[in-house]
């Protein structure tokens, strides 16, 4: 496959916080493992001047997703603490980098990157009609934010060499990445980009 990045594109990096990594409170296995690619596309995006979107878990303490308040994770990605900081290796470009917080109020959970932010209409100010997505976790938050995207008319890229998942049942992550292909996403590598 041969795919060409152009004026139209934006790429949204999901999740890449310590708390979702080895070592977090809710990790991710080799979570960290893609790093470096992310860093690739991040600098191709960079290096063209395209934005690049970094979504980021933003829970408050009593979050209604954490065990005791109603949900099944471990309290994880509060508000200010470290686990919500992003992995200390992740390229930062300094312009055209957008942060979107999401599942910031306490009565609501938020997997899609789109649900309750100022995303879509970001990308729609900037005339983006295609997203390239990565990160963790592929069964949850990265399904859910190339669905989302999709509904909303974005045709979309899956990262298939920048996205790791939790599989909380083996072979989570391996259905979430064939109902994305189902549903109209494109999976490529680093080295489809020409
Ligand atoms: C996520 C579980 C809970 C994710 C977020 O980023 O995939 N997973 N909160
Ligand atoms: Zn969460």
């Amino acid at each position: 496959m041969r795919v060409r990045v152009t004026e139209k594109d934006a790429l949204i990096v999901v999740d890449m916080q310590n708390d979702f990594m080895p070592g977090g409170a809710l990790p991710v296995p080799e979570g960290d493992s893609i790093v470096p690619r992310l860093n690739e596309y991040i600098e191709l995006f960079e290096g063209r001047a395209l934005p690049v979107f970094f979504t980021r878990d933003w829970h408050p303490e009593n979050h209604i997703s954490f065990k005791g308040h109603g949900g099944i994770w471990p309290p994880h990605c509060v508000q200010n603490t470290e686990g919500a900081m992003f992995h200390k290796d992740m390229r930062m470009p300094l312009d055209n980098k957008f942060i979107i917080s999401k599942g910031t109020s306490p009565d609501f959970d938020a997997y899609s990157g789109f649900q309750g932010t100022v995303l879509d209409s970001l990308l729609r100010e900037r005339g983006v009609t295609r997203v390239f997505v990565g990160g963790v976790a592929t069964d949850y938050c990265v399904k859910n934010t190339v669905l989302g995207a999709l509904n909303l008319g974005y045709s979309v890229i899956l990262l298939l060499d920048g996205i790791k998942g939790v599989d909380v049942k083996p072979g989570d992550s391996e259905r979430a990445i064939e109902l994305m292909l189902d549903r109209g996403a494109v999976g490529i590598e680093i080295t489809d980009i020409t």
